[in-house]
């Protein structure tokens, strides 16, 4: 039931980070790997890791906010690669900016990636999927869905709304046999979280790292990898009854109020 082998899978924004990983996974249950990012720069790099580990897979140069570009990279992929039948809305960026000193623009630059971008990519999969008789949508949610913090508040307000964009792709065409549902990572070390783990000039951790640790039950930052397990079980036929689910990846930060100092 865990089994991808024929299965068309688009990834966006995997060149690396946890999108690599989670199509790392989904190649390894036999998908074929489909991703985009925004320059070729970044596909080069990518198609390079894939090849490194042995995967065959397929790069777009797409930004996820233009509708357009990703309406014709759809079809260039079901006419080279086949019909989408696995779509992970992984692209994200954030701002770390006190809310009061963020610009609309900058705020809006975030909802355009993390909240719009997976809207126009799940739209463009749809009719297809709806055709086909199935699919899998996975959102890429965060923490942050469900809690906020100092700095991040467009990036909360984006994730936030991606939960229920997920419950609502899942309402409106779960009679289609397609089942949308989403990951929400812990704090995982990649690029992304890279500022939150930098050394002190001392070279103890950075308060953020030990602050995590500690909220953390299991006393660590994931890693892109604990996220791949995840991705194949809500990518396959085991989770063909699961709907507008968002599964916490979490090592159990939202179930722990964190550990006395
Ligand atoms: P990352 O290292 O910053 O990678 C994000 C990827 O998305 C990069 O390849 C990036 O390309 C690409 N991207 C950005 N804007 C794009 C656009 N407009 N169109 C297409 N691709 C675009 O992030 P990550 O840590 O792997 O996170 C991946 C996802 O997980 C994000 O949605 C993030 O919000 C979410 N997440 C991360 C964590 C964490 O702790 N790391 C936790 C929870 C959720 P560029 O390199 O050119 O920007
Ligand atoms: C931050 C982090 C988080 C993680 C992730 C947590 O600044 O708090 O970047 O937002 O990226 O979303 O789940």
């Amino acid at each position: 039931m865990f089994n991808l082998k024929g299965k068309v899978a688009f990834v966006t924004g995997a060149s690396y980070g946890i999108g690599f990983a989670m199509a790392s996974a989904l190649a390894g249950a036999g998908a074929k790997i489909v991703f985009n990012d925004i320059n070729q720069e970044l596909i080069d790099k990518g198609l390079a890791s894939y090849k490194e580990t042995g995967i065959e897979a397929t790069g777009y140069v797409c930004d996820v906010t233009d509708e357009k570009a990703v309406s014709e990279t759809v079809k260039k992929i079901e006419q080279e690669v086949g019909v989408i039948d696995i779509l992970v809305n992984n692209a994200g960026i954030i701002k770390r900016i006190p809310m009061c000193e963020m610009s609309a623009e900058e705020w809006q630059q975030v909802i355009d990636v993390d909240l719009t971008g997976p809207f126009i990519c799940a739209k463009s999969v749809i009719p297809s999927m709806i055709k086909k008789g199935s699919g899998k949508i996975i959102n890429i949610c965060s923490m942050m869905s469900e809690l906020g913090r100092e700095t991040v508040s467009a990036y909360a307000a984006a994730k936030g709304g991606l939960k229920m964009l997920t419950k609502n792709i899942a309402s409106e065409y779960g009679e289609h046999n397609i089942q949308c549902n989403g990951i929400g990572p812990g704090y995982i070390a990649t690029p992304q979280t890279a500022p939150l783990r930098e050394k002190q000039a001392d070279g103890s951790p950075h308060p953020f790292d030990s602050f995590i640790i500690a909220k953390t039950p299991a006393a660590r930052w994931g890693t892109p990898e604990d996220l791949a397990g995840p991705a194949v079980f809500l990518a396959s036929s085991a989770s063909d009854f699961v709907n507008g689910h968002i599964l916490y990846v979490d090592g159990g930060i939202l179930a722990y109020i964190g550990r006395q100092p």
